[in-house]
């Protein structure tokens, strides 16, 4: 596809939208300064490298055998840079404690910033922030099923240890980058079949949170999220970090709630919370995913609730109170594909959110003109908007349109193949 005709089309989607009042540079200006965090287990099925014999636990699954995951700290960051390199905006890393780049024998509860230090320096080198997760599965200390939240002391220290480690280590990440690190704390726990006591667990995983947030903490460098779930495979009767708990803990506690899109009930979705969650919290995590008939993790998709997701940012305001991560992992297809598919449609619904003529919009609502909200919102649907999108990823030095496929297919011929 020749430039001149993506340039020629932008020209004529400037003028459609200036019709309507949307500036389409300052739509392409805004989205490139939203950060999106790209979640490093996409790359190699969440196997990390500190315990490479472990298996995956904790009610996730990655399903698929699609040849060519990184097998070592070298391939997941070779892999991210060529991701990288076809994606348009601002990126972040979002690292989980078991990608710890060290030949130490360390476990969790031992981990520190220096275990990390090579991560920091690629960052720099690229220029992004880190985010970080501690790991709290894929772990023999959390075979019961329990970790935060068990009643045996031993395993509920070794959990609090860890992640007062993980908040460290975060914390050195933001300073060291001068980017702020959002560290997201997901426990398993819970009972697979019907509890008698569901305050204990609850209770315990409150005041062992209380421990790991115990002290003087670099909000400027490093914020906290909890992230809820409804339920998990092993835990299909009781899930202790339920949405009450997690959102109640946040508020009652100065931190941050994340919502992740496959953490509710099917018919319930993220795009809804979005706005009420901000009324009572100072900032908000997104697990942006996508759940196909359960928390599947699908890669994301340019979807009605991905699209509602970026309007309920945009229209109210609240891009700027939202740190926006990606939670998806499907070992079944080219995994940098993966990263691909699901990051640009991040970014391709945050445009399209940023070219509505919004004030326009609120004043038909609040006018009780639902016919002309109703028809506009259609008429928007069609608007041509990939043709801004094309235009910005040829101003941003990204492939235009399917053109990163073909990059990625010769790297899965030069470098992925290669692996066994
Ligand atoms: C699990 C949570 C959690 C994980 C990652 C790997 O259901 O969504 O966010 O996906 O921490
Ligand atoms: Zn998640």
């Amino acid at each position: 596809m020749r430039e001149e005709s993506i340039l020629k089309a932008y020209e004529l989607a400037k003028e459609a939208y200036a019709e309507i009042g949307v500036d389409t540079d300052a739509a392409i200006e805004k989205v490139k300064s939203v950060p999106v965090s790209i979640n490093c287990w996409q790359g190699d099925d969440i196997a990390g490298f500190l315990f490479k014999d472990n298996a995956l636990s904790g009610g996730i699954q990655v399903t698929g055998h699609y040849p060519g995951a990184a097998r070592n700290v070298d391939e997941l960051r070779a892999d991210a840079e060529k991701a990288m390199s076809l994606i348009p905006g601002t990126k972040k890393f979002n690292l989980h404690a078991i990608y710890a780049d060290t030949d130490e024998k360390v476990d969790l509860n031992e981990l520190e910033p220096r275990h990390f230090e090579s991560w920091v320096q690629w960052a720099k080198k690229l220029g992004i922030g880190l985010d970080f997760n501690p790991t709290c599965f894929s772990h023999p200390m959390a075979d019961s099923g329990f970790t935060i939240s068990s009643a045996d002391k031993a395993v509920q220290d070794f959990w609090v240890e860890h992640c007062i480690r993980s908040r460290k280590i975060a914390e050195y990440f933001g300073r060291s980058l001068g980017k702020q690190c959002v560290t997201n704390y997901w426990f398993p726990d819970g009972y697979k079949d019907t509890p008698v006591d569901r305050e204990g667990p609850r209770r315990r995983m409150m005041e062992g949170l209380d421990r790991v947030f115990a002290g003087e903490i670099d909000e400027e460098a490093n914020l906290n999220a909890v992230e809820s779930k409804v339920f998990g495979i092993g835990a299909e009767s009781y899930t202790v970090g339920s949405n009450e708990f997690c959102m109640g803990y946040a508020v009652s506690r100065g931190k941050l709630v994340c919502l992740d899109a496959g953490h509710f009930h099917p018919t319930e979705v993220i795009s809804d919370k979005i706005s009420s969650v901000l009324l009572y919290t100072k900032e908000l995590l997104l697990h942006v995913s996508r759940p196909v008939r359960w928390d599947s993790d699908h890669v994301v998709v340019l979807d009605d609730e991905l699209q509602n997701i970026a309007h309920a940012l945009v229209r109210p305001g609240l891009l700027d109170r939202t740190h926006i991560g990606l939670d998806f992992f499907d070992g079944s297809i080219n995994r940098l594909a993966a990263w691909a598919i699901g990051t640009r449609n991040m970014q391709r619904a945050l445009l399209i959110a940023h070219l509505e003529p919004t004030a326009d919009l609120l004043k038909m609502e609040l006018e009780g003109d639902y016919t002309g909200r109703l028809a506009m919102m259609e008429e928007l649907k069609s608007y041509p908007f990939a043709a801004v999108w094309d235009y910005y990823c040829l101003k941003e030095g990204v492939p235009v349109r399917e053109g990163w496929l073909k990059e990625v297919r010769q790297y899965e011929k030069d470098v992925l193949s290669k692996r066994s």
